[in-house]
Formats: C-alpha cells, structure tokens, sequence
C-alpha cells in the first residue's frame, strides 16, 4: 500500500510541471510575471483548446495578456484547475500526437459564487479584451438573431443589471463601471458558431444597454469593438481514456485535460488595428490568428461545410447505428452523402474568401472527420439542434431555394434530426436542447405519418422561420427525407 501511494504521479501544477517527462511542451515564460488581460466567459473544452493555446503562445513574447476565465455557472472547471494553478494539458491526437501543459489561464472565477471578483477584472484597466465561448444558446437570441428580452436571465438582468446572471449582462455591466471610470470598452471577441457572431452580439449588447442606460448604449455602439470571428479546431469532450493518457505522456495526474486534432484555425476581423498598434490589443497574428477583413467569407464556409456536415453526420449517424464521426464517415453511404452535400449543395451557396479554395478545403475537412486519433462522439454534436441547425443548415436551404436549386439532400439532416428527437421523447431519454420542452411536446403530437409529423415540428418558430415553413418545395423535400429515412 505504501509503494503504491509513492509512486502514484504527481499532480500537475505550478510546483510539478517542471517534471513532466521531456517531450512534453512547457509554458515557454516566466507565469509569475503574467498579468491579466483578458476576460474570458465559458472556460469549457473549446476554449482550453484553441483560444487559450493561441494565449500560452503569446505570452512567450507578452507577458500582458494573461486570461481570468470565468464560469457562468457551475464550478467544475475551477474546481479542477485551482489545486493545478490553472494548468492543464492539452494533447493534440493526430498522425503526430504531441502533449502540451498550457499556462494562459491564471484563474478561474464562478461568476454566481463572486460577481464582485468578476465585475473587478472586467473593469480593471489592463483588461483589453473580453472573449466568449459560451455555445449558441448562451447569446440569448431570438431565431431571428436579436436579443430575447423575453429569456429569463436576460428579463433577470434587465430588472437588475448590476447584478447579472447572462454574459451579456456581465460585459454591459463592465463596460458601464469602464465608462463611468474614464477607461476605454474592451473589445469583445464572440468565439461561437453563429454566423456573423460579433455583429449578432454587439447589437443585442446595444440593445440591452439601451433598455438600462442609453447614454452607456451610444457609447458601447461608437467605441466598442466586436469583431466577428472563425473558429475552428476539433475538441472532443474529456473521458477516462484522455485522462489515463496524459497521465502516462507527461508522467503527471491532470483532473481535466483536454484533446483536439492538430488542426486549428482562428480568423478575426481585422477591427483591433489602431489599438493594435498602440499596443493595445494582443498581437494575435504573431501566433498564427488570420486578421482579415473577410471573414465572413471563412465563418460561413466553415460552419456549413463543416459544422453542417458534422450535424448531418450526427443526426443520421445515430440513426444508422454509429456512435462517433469516425465509425460514421467510414461507413460508404453516409460517406457519399457529406461530400455530395458539400460539392453540390452547399459549395454554390458561398463565396470563396481570397486564397480559399473550397474544393480543396472541403476535402480537407473529410479528412479530419476521417481522424482514427479522434473519438468524437455523435450524440455531442447532436446536442442543442434547434439551437445550431439554422446557423449550420437552414441557410444553405435559404439560398439554394432563392437560387432554385433542389434541396433534398439538405432535407436529410433535418428530417434525421426529427426522428433523433422522436426517438430520444420516446426512449424517455433526456434531450441536450434549450427548447427539449417543446422538442418532447412536439415529438408527442407525432404520428409517424410524415406529412403530419413535419408539420408539427415545422411549428417551431425558433428554429424554422415561417418562409420556410411555409415554402412547399422545402416542405415536400423534408417529408421525402422523413418518409426515407422512418
Ligand atoms: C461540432 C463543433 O459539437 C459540434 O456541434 O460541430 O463543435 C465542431 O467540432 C467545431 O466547431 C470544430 O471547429
């Protein structure tokens, strides 16, 4: 017993790092000499991996800009990163897998637990930027992308804004002590994959600092930045496996690391240029961001190339059986129809940013999905449809209905999603989805007839606008599809 408990490894942190077995990619800089300079809300499984990385880089050449995350809501990560000092291990499973301790993250703050502690870093003066990733659901929209005043943290925090419960009224809430105090807004990043995401949030940001203090609003809309941006790595949620891994990579315990593909790629639009310049804003093009004025030509490639395909995989994925990407694209049929959707339905529908080829990078998206390294599961993707198939899917279906062309094939992931939803209501298995009360409710009222079915979900208004729902070509595809695949 007591060999065991010798030699059981030590826990990563501040102290132990040092000891990681050599291979293992240390934080590159002095993390005592690191400040704070960003705030960043929902330190999940994303952020770890790709924003955060994109910091422990920087901070080798700036030791300014530090992350002070904070948790919405529950205290999980900060409970597993503080006995680490915010360290953690990022493994990158690839045709090469590397392992990485990231130090970006100085602490991580529970919002309901310490607004105070929150409220003090966002109004600090060295605090210049403000990231987010906090899913689709987390912005508080309407389906037509406007705030929903209607949302009860957003009706909270319009009854009392100094004591918010949603990001968007945390950020009115700092940059009101920001102006009230003579310091500049931060810029406020939306790291998501909702199209024009920046756009999206500067103005429910506006409209929410409108209904509390329009002086502020005027303000926020002149001088603050919100720059729209892509994001892009392939983060698979932490299991057992990671953990057993890493710890026998680096020869240290980590409670929470975190695993992507190598592949990862971050375009912001280039609005930061004069603070850039004035030192201001964090040099993020030196750790490989793309900064460019197009990047809505990146954002809407990737979330319906990718993102759409991925959902597309998912739904039908499950209903055939599978359980990850992998298994799901290895499989000939469904294999055959990702790059269909891509080549013929989706590609017409965007405009290719300079330097983009979209063949290309169509096929190149195939091939992560095709990483054996990557054991991303089905149901993850899944999670929160009604929240991420207008952004992924129903676009795409706008424009090529507009354009004319046939959409039956991009009928498939939603009549797919439909039946996941059924199936899900009738296992009385729990939906991952803000709106599973009226998923399960809708599922109720199904038949299995098609045209009825369809009917009934297509009277979800956050999810299908009533152009759609009421165009008969969409209609008649997505029966078709349904009726298929029942
Ligand atoms: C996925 C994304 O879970 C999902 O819905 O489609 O998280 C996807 O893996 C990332 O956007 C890739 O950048």
């Amino acid at each position: 017993m007591t060999t065991q408990t010798l030699s059981r490894p030590l826990r990563l942190n501040a102290v132990s790092f040092p000891a990681a077995i050599p291979g293992v990619a240390l934080p590159a800089y002095d993390r005592d000499k690191v400040t704070v300079g960003v705030v960043h809300f929902g330190p999940g499984a994303f952020h770890r991996a790709h924003q955060a990385f994109y910091f422990d880089q920087l901070l080798a050449k700036d030791p300014r800009w530090g992350i002070s995350a904070v948790s919405l809501k529950s205290p999980g990560v900060r409970d597993a990163l503080r006995p680490q000092d915010g360290l953690y291990t990022l493994a990158q499973l690839d045709a090469e897998t590397t392992f990485r301790v990231v130090g970006s993250i100085l602490e991580v703050l529970v919002a309901p637990e310490d607004p105070p502690a929150v409220f003090a870093r966002l109004a600090a003066p060295h605090t210049r930027m403000v990231t987010l990733t906090v899913t689709e659901k987390g912005y508080c929209l309407t389906g037509d992308g406007k705030l929903d005043t209607a949302h009860p943290d957003i009706v909270h925090d319009l009854a009392s804004p100094r004591e918010p419960v949603s990001a968007i009224g945390y950020i009115v809430e700092g940059l009101r002590r920001r102006h009230q105090a003579g310091l500049a807004p931060y810029a406020v990043v939306a790291c998501d994959n909702l199209a024009d995401n920046g756009w999206r949030l500067k103005a429910a940001t506006v409209a929410f600092a409108q209904a509390v203090d329009p002086v502020l609003a005027a303000w926020i809309e002149t001088e603050a930045r919100f720059p729209r941006t892509m994001v892009d790595s392939i983060t698979p949620a932490t299991d057992d496996a990671l953990r057993a891994r890493v710890e026998a990579a680096t020869g240290l315990t980590d409670a929470w690391p975190i695993q992507r593909e190598a592949f990862t790629q971050w375009v912001v639009e280039d609005v930061l240029g004069d603070a850039s310049a004035k030192g201001g804003a964090p040099d993020l093009a030196s750790v490989g961001v793309t900064l460019t004025d197009d990047v809505r030509g990146f954002e809407r490639a990737k979330l319906r190339l990718l993102n759409g395909v991925h959902s597309t995989i998912a739904y039908v994925g499950l209903l055939k059986g599978f359980e990850t990407v992998f298994e799901a694209i290895s499989d000939p049929d469904l294999a055959r129809i990702a790059e269909d959707l891509m080549v013929q339905d989706i590609i017409p529908t965007l405009t290719a940013p300079r330097g983009l080829d979209l063949a290309a990078y169509a096929q190149a998206i195939l091939g992560r999905f095709r990483n054996p390294e990557i054991r991303h599961l089905l149901a993850q993707i899944a999670w929160d449809g009604s929240q991420k198939l207008p952004f992924r899917i129903l676009g795409t279906v706008a424009d090529a209905l507009a354009a004319g062309r046939p959409v039956d094939r991009l009928a498939l992931p939603l009549a797919a999603w439909m039946h996941f939803v059924r199936r899900r209501a009738a296992e009385g298995v729990a939906i991952v989805d803000p709106l599973a009360g009226r998923l399960v409710e809708t599922a109720a009222a199904c038949t299995g007839d098609a045209h009825a079915d369809v009917g009934q979900f297509l009277k979800l208004e956050p999810v299908f606008s009533r152009a759609l729902a009421g165009n008969p070509v969409f209609v008649a595809a997505l029966e078709t599809a349904y009726a298929e695949l029942g």
